[in-house]
């Protein structure tokens, strides 16, 4: 069984998400970002971070957007979202999961929390940065779908797409939405389509993509 720590449209999005589509059943707790439920000791035991997603499993936590996708897949595979091991599909998978994580996923940070590097005196350089460094991964991910598409590791659908679908969504009050990426446009346009997608903005009140 397994309870979600989250917030809408926030890092939790993406295993939401998953958890939906693999058909897990699952609780949900709201985290109340503006009563900082968050940075209040209880959840800090849970995850120290002081961020969500926070997922229990069986009652253990567990935290980290990608490692909860990665494991999502692994737990569930039926539903066929992690590429067999010793794959040229699987390395690539990892390959991508991690670059999110890495890469883009803390520029998103730098952009959405600008004082955080060097205070609040430095965030408008902080912010032009961040950008720069956002469209410069969708300048990458637009190259490897383009070449290797129509999914991000090739012809089959991973979690690696609903994490990188979370991120574009973040990206859509940018001054360059990465839907203005064509194939990335295509890529989510079509992540958009699943039934899973309505569900989730149902659940976490979003209208969708705003
Ligand atoms: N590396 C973490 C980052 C999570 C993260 O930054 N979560 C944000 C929401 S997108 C959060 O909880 N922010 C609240 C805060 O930092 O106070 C992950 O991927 O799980």
């Amino acid at each position: 069984m397994y309870t979600l720590y989250y917030m809408p449209g926030a890092a939790s999005f993406v295993v939401h998400w998953l958890l939906i589509e693999t058909g897990a059943a699952y609780d949900l707790k709201r985290i109340d970002g503006d009563a900082r439920e968050h940075k209040r000791p209880e959840y800090l035991k849970l995850n120290p971070n002081g961020v969500v997603p926070l997922l229990l499993i069986d009652g253990e936590p567990v935290y980290e957007a990608a490692a909860l996708a990665l494991l999502l897949a692994e737990r569930h595979p039926e539903a066929g979202f992690a590429p067999a091991e010793g794959t040229r599909a699987r390395a690539l998978y990892l390959q991508w999961m991690l670059h999110l994580a890495n890469t883009l996923q803390p520029a998103f940070r730098a952009w959405f929390y600008p004082d955080e590097p060097a205070g609040e005196a430095h965030a408008a350089a902080v912010k032009e940065r961040a950008q720069a460094r956002i469209e410069a991964g969708w300048d990458r991910l637009e190259a490897q779908l383009a070449a290797h598409g129509p999914w991000l590791t090739g012809p089959k659908l991973t979690a690696a797409d609903f994490h990188a679908g979370m991120l574009v969504r973040w990206s859509r009050n940018m001054p360059r939405p990465a839907t203005q990426w064509p194939a990335i446009g295509e890529l989510v346009a079509r992540l958009r389509a699943r039934p899973s997608f309505r569900v989730l903005n149902e659940r976490e009140g979003l209208a969708e993509w705003t």
